[in-house]
């Protein structure tokens, strides 16, 4: 069957699943959606009061900047889908970690840490789990810091416990894994060692960079606090 005709029936199937027919399932699914929503303006707030906090303490920003995204409906059937998952909304929130994603862009590697510690460490906050794609690479060069976390969500008559997906790196894992992102769907690249070597070779490079300018700024704090 043709890939986008295959994908259209998908969806339809998500929607039109469960009792009650389509509509209801749409209500459920929007519904869950704001949840993810409001779980993620949680969290971002979080990282954004440990920014402030920090900043005032150290004199500059930890964190850089913050995004979030939204898993589109299209990308949550397909994954169900691929994982060989019901296309069910409940399915969804038993089945996924990722529908809600923040990433944090850090300025240092130890920012990294620090700011991920921070978080695990409040009351609120559960984690659930960690890959650590920094001390550990993946064997593409990818280095990033990825956390799932689950954040109570407080509505007006009940308590929803949300998972969220973070990931944080820093501003030269970002600019690989941005650029790497771009790269990996064009067909003629897949299959290419040469490139996918030139690839990884860059990702030791910018690695090798972050550990310097970290070794840079913490030369820099001690000369100033022998001022
Ligand atoms: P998108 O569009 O970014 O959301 P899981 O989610 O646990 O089933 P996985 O692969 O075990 O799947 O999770 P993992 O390793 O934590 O990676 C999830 C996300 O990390 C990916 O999301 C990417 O955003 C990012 N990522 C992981 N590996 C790479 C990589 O090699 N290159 C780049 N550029 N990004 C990577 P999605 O779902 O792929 O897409």
């Amino acid at each position: 069957m043709e890939k986008s005709k295959q994908k259209e029936e998908l969806i339809n199937e998500f929607l039109s699943g469960g009792a009650g027919g389509a509509l209801k399932n749409l209500k459920k699914f929007r519904e869950l959606m704001v949840r993810y929503d409001c779980a993620i303006r949680e969290v971002r707030t979080k990282f954004e009061v440990l920014n402030e906090e920090l900043s005032f303490r150290t004199s500059r920003n930890p964190i850089e900047s913050i995004s979030s995204r939204i898993k589109s409906p299209e990308s949550i059937v397909e994954k169900l889908a691929r994982q060989g998952n019901p296309l069910t909304v409940d399915s969804v929130k038993e089945n996924l970690n990722d529908v809600a994603g923040i990433r944090v862009i850090c300025s240092f590697i130890d920012d990294i840490y620090r700011v991920a510690d921070m978080l695990a460490q409040q009351d609120d906050i559960t984690v659930i789990e960690i890959k650590d794609y920094i001390r550990k690479p993946k064997l593409n060069g990818y280095r990033s810091y990825h956390m799932i976390v689950e954040v109570p969500v407080f509505f007006s008559d009940s308590k929803q416990v949300t998972r969220v997906e973070i990931q944080i790196r820093t501003v030269a894992m970002d600019f690989w894994a941005s650029l790497e992102h771009q790269m990996k769907y064009k067909k003629s690249a897949a299959d290419r060692p040469d490139i996918a070597a030139e690839l990884k070779s860059c990702a030791e490079v910018i690695a090798a960079t972050d550990a310097r300018m970290q070794g840079i700024r913490k030369r820099i704090e001690k000369l100033e606090s022998e001022l």
